[in-house]
């Protein structure tokens, strides 16, 4: 049977750090007096530090130089990391851990395919490293999804055909990335939102071990 290769994006997949990044841009926000809400929020997810940054100014209608740019980022980055270092395995997703450890089980490759910077660090406090075989993040890539190349390089790094891929992912920028490197896409969250995946679960705990398997055996994919 053809090995498949399971790339995992991390957030809002396998931990829900999208609260953690609402609280550092909120601060960061009000701070230059701009409103920043969770349906904002909605919209920053899987989206690049830099392109967050740009998008809450936007909204605000405001220009900052460089050099503000640069240490808001900053800042917005250490009071992100003060919340991500008091997590821990309480923190993982319902069923991420069975899901990767039948995949581990059946001999099968994992990869993470995540746009932030921090995913090392994350995968660490919530101890779950060591279920990757390869890593690629926001460090590696130079494209943002929908661009493919996060996942394209996850593919290459596990060894493994794009075709014979299968992405797990929350965002709608991250599942047209994943039908666009060719992969089989599977969207974690609202089938409304997330139409244009091949599947979609509300999370882990609605995807069977038949499901599963069944993506194992398909020669198609
Ligand atoms: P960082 P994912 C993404 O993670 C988040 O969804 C997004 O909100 C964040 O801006 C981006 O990572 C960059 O994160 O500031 O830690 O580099 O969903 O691609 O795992
Ligand atoms: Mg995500």
């Amino acid at each position: 049977m053809t090995k498949k290769g399971f790339i995992f994006d991390l957030d809002g997949v396998i931990v829900d750090t999208a609260k953690y990044h609402f609280l550092a841009w909120q601060n960061l926000a009000n701070s230059l007096g701009i409103s920043f809400t969770e349906e904002q929020n909605e919209q920053l997810k899987g989206v690049s530090r830099v392109r967050s940054l740009e998008k809450i100014l936007e909204w605000g209608n405001k220009t900052i130089s460089e050099e503000e740019f640069t240490r808001l980022m900053t800042d917005k980055n250490e009071e992100y990391l003060k919340y991500i270092s008091k997590m821990d395995d309480s923190e993982i997703l319902p069923d991420v851990v069975r899901v990767l450890d039948t995949i581990i089980k059946k001999d099968q490759m994992i990869a993470l395919g995540s746009a932030s910077k921090n995913a090392r660090v994350i995968l660490d406090k919530v101890a779950l490293r060591d279920k990757f075989h390869a890593i690629v993040d926001g460090t590696n890539v130079t494209k943002a999804k929908p661009d493919p190349e996060v996942f394209l390089i996850g593919a290459k790094e596990l060894n493994i055909a794009p075709e014979h891929c299968i992405v797990f992912e929350d965002s709608v920028a991250g599942i047209q990335a994943a039908n666009a490197a060719n992969m089989i896409s599977i969207g974690i969250g609202e089938a409304k939102i997330l139409h244009e995946a091949d599947y979609v679960f509300k999370d882990f705990t609605e995807m069977n071990d038949d499901f599963l398997n069944n993506l194992l055996t398909n020669q198609n994919a």
